[in-house]
């Protein structure tokens, strides 16, 4: 038997782990943890695992597709690529031609691989790039900024060394970064501390040392009292408060009314448990995280849960400190090149963004952009119109609000693409599906991981694809030699990457024993006092200028969650270990551990509705219903109901996830309108739904 293996990067899941794939017979046979990374220990997640399920699955598009009948209906004639490639840009090259190239956009999943696709888009000359992060982590990332002026991903989380952990909106031991749970895990063999603040005791919640179950919707309140009494108690790392955070006398002001007894009567958390966490907290520092968030678009004050987080962490010092957030090194910061770009190809369009972003929101960063705000510009025709759309690995009708809505919103489109490797709703509402390989059987452009320990990373494909499907690469070229741009149309992998690799020092060779190339021997903990934060006075600044002068407080006043009307119950979501989002939930494996999502619903609550644990139960928004099997359980809040994320598909080539669960996009009326005006995000959760007996 012919065996083989090949370093390479899991697909299943945006963390990307770092894998080593064995290949038989041209077959993959076995995934497993890269074993030149020590965090993977050896090991992949359940998803990762059943990424050999995904190569044969005959339940996802196998060539390219143009439509037939009307949008949705699922009449599709089957295309060459060549056909494929020549009807998107005849119908881009009309659009650009007519209404301009701005009428061109473009949404992605986001991630490290995405600087050719966007290169294509400045090529073209669009301006309207957006990822799916207003449905993610954008109130985080702006969090961050206000604060700091960086990035949220400008520090790393160094679980391995840290003393005490907070997981706050954050379930990291079901919402999966193999490193990250090997290395809270180990920490907490030698005794960091783990207290988790959510409103249903999840996975995470087991394992911890402190439970705090808090009423959905109040985190702001708790966090305001945390900072009451870190300053109350002068709990906080002194050197670095007077060194590095400017505005300390205005946020102790601000606080002076939400004492631990206030938050109390807000939380349900009592203002001695509190009390109790503070001080356990600031014994750890600087060793501390407070975990920031992931999954962060739910409430209307979102942001500011997230910036709280990020200012308790200031106040104990973990920024920088080992076993805190210490920062990350670029290429450029251990005296190496980085990657050559393709986006500095061309220059960035002056358009102004359909969007909005960076000329009427100035307060928002303007990369990733907010797609919500795109798809309302795209039914208004307000600031002009869009006319073309290409959803790249991304799948707005099962990410966003209201999926009916967004089909309106997208009626005035004279194109709409779907690039993906699995069916999805998106894509079967599309008028062309270019399937992608999936990510064993192609490889992606040369990335970089910006770390403690920074390198260069690639995938590598496993095998070769089993149906006519390509890589990003092979697609952006075939475009990119029909629309006019000869130096993004490349013939082989080995061309992409060795432009990527120009003046780097680094030659392709170089990553086939480990599949990546550190740039530096050692974690490299940055010196502390040579570091500047990216802000005006250098600083954390409490009191932001850019959000003031748009008319964004720095510090909110708390305002209290809507509570749920007699009958109704805030919906709430989140992960589960077995699937991703809404795209594994008819994987063959993964499908076969779990089918169906459940409604998690407390136990009184359930009892005054007659509802037992097990039994198929209604659920219902605006006279509209779908049907779910109650989780009668005393762990959850009263207030909140809750399922996993991704499931109710009703898509006829889906056999084994049609039909099965509930989706929770579709309980969310009005919801494409309600975001968080100082983050961007959507805020998912501020819905509410009735539950009720199946009637016989
Ligand atoms: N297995 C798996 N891993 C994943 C993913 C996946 O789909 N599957 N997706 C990846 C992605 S894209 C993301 S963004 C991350 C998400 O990672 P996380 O944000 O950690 O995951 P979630 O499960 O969405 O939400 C975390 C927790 O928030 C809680 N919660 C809900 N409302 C409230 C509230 O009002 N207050 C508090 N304190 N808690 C509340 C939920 O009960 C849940 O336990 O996971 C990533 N990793
Ligand atoms: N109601 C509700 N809405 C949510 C969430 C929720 O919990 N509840 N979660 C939110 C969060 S945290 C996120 S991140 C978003 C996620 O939503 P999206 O950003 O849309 O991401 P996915 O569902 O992971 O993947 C989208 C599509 O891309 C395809 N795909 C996945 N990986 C690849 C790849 O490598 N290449 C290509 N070409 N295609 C790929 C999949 O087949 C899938 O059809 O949804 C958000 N929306
Ligand atoms: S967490 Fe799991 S699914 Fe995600 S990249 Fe890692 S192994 Fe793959
Ligand atoms: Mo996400």
């Amino acid at each position: 038997m012919a065996k083989s293996s090949v370093y390479s990067v899991c697909g299943m899941c945006t963390v990307r782990c770092p894998i080593k794939v064995q290949v038989e017979n041209g077959q993959v046979s076995f995934i497993e943890g890269n074993p030149h990374v020590p965090a993977m220990k050896g090991a992949v997640c359940p998803r990762g695992a059943a990424g050999i399920a995904l190569v044969n699955d005959n339940e996802r598009p196998q060539t390219p597709l143009i439509r037939e009948g009307e949008r949705g209906e699922g009449k599709w004639r089957k295309a060459s690529w060549d056909e494929a490639f020549d009807y998107m840009a005849d119908k881009l090259g009309q659009v650009k031609e007519k209404y301009g190239a701005k009428a061109i956009a473009f949404t992605d999943r986001g991630g490290p691989f995405r600087d050719l696709h966007r290169a294509f888009l400045r090529g073209i000359g669009t301006p309207n790039y957006n990822n799916h992060d207003s449905s993610c982590a954008r109130n985080v990332q702006h969090a961050a900024l206000s604060l700091t002026g960086m990035g949220r991903k400008a520090v790393a989380y160094d679980f391995k060394n840290a003393k005490h952990v907070v997981l706050q909106l954050r379930n990291i031991f079901e919402a999966i970064n193999v490193q990250e749970v090997n290395n809270l895990m180990d920490a907490m063999e030698d005794g960091c501390q783990l207290t988790v603040i959510d409103i249903r005791a999840n996975v995470s919640a087991s394992k911890a040392n402190t439970f705090l179950k808090i009423r959905p919707g109040t985190d702001y309140a708790f966090n305001l009292a945390v900072i009451h009494e870190i300053l109350n108690k002068r709990l906080y790392d002194q050197p670095f408060k007077d060194r590095y955070i400017d505005g300390v006398r205005e946020l102790e002001q601000f606080v002076a009314p939400y004492t631990p007894e206030w938050a109390e009567t807000e939380t349900g958390i009592l203002a001695d448990q509190l009390r109790r966490f503070v001080k356990e907290l600031a014994a750890a520092a600087p060793s501390v995280i407070w975990h920031p968030g992931w999954m962060a678009a739910r409430y209307t004050d979102s942001f500011y849960v997230c910036r709280t987080i990020y200012i308790i962490n200031a106040l104990m010092g973990s920024y920088g400190a080992k076993g805190g957030l210490p920062f990350v090194s670029k290429p450029g910061d251990v005296g190496r090149a980085g990657l050559k770009s393709f986006m500095d190809l061309y220059p960035k369009p002056e358009e102004k963004r359909a969007d909005g972003v960076g000329w009427k929101y100035k307060h928002f960063e303007e990369g990733p952009g907010l797609a919500h705000l795109l798809y309302q510009a795209m039914e208004t025709d307000d600031p002009y119109q869009i006319k073309a759309y290409v959803a790249y690995r991304h799948d707005p009708l099962m990410g966003y609000p209201e999926p009916e809505r967004l089909k309106k919103m997208w009626e005035k489109l004279d194109l709409l693409v779907s690039v993906t490797f699995s069916w999805s709703d998106t894509a079967w509402y599309s008028d062309v599906v270019l399937p992608l390989s999936t990510y064993l059987e192609r490889e992606s452009i040369l990335a970089t991981k910006n770390a403690l320990k920074p390198q260069f990373f690639v995938r590598h494909r496993a095998v070769e694809p089993c149906y006519d499907s390509k890589s990003d690469w092979e697609i952006v070229s075939g475009l990119a030699k029909r629309m006019g741009l000869p130096e993004l149309a490349f013939e082989t992998r080995e061309d992409v990457w060795n432009f990527q690799l120009e003046g780097t020092g680094v030659c392709i060779e170089d990553f086939d024993a480990k599949g990546m190339v550190s740039l530096a021997d050692k974690p490299i903990y940055k010196a502390f006092d040579s570091y500047k934060f990216k802000t005006p006075s250098g600083k954390i600044e409490i009191i932001s200028k850019k959000l003031e002068e748009n008319g964004i407080a720095s510090l909110k006043p708390y305002e209290s969650p809507k509570k749920p009307k007699e009958g109704e119950f805030r919906l709430t979501f989140g992960r589960c270990a077995l699937h991703t989002q809404g795209h594994t939930v008819n994987n063959p494996m993964l499908a076969e551990q779990m089918s169906e999502n459940v409604l998690w619903i407390n136990t009184k609550e359930a009892q005054k509705l007659g509802i037992s644990h097990g039994e198929r139960v209604a659920v219902s928004q605006n006279g509209y219903t779908e049907t779910i099997i109650a989780n009668v359980t005393d762990v959850i809040h009263g207030d909140a109901v809750f399922v996993i994320h991704g499931f109710g598909h009703r898509l006829k080539p889906e056999s084994r996830a049609y039909g099965k669960g509930l989706a929770d996009q579709n309980f969310m009326s009005g919801g494409m309108e309600v975001w968080d005006q100082a983050g961007g995000a959507i805020a998912y959760q501020e819905h509410f739904v009735t539950v009720s007996k199946i009637a016989k």
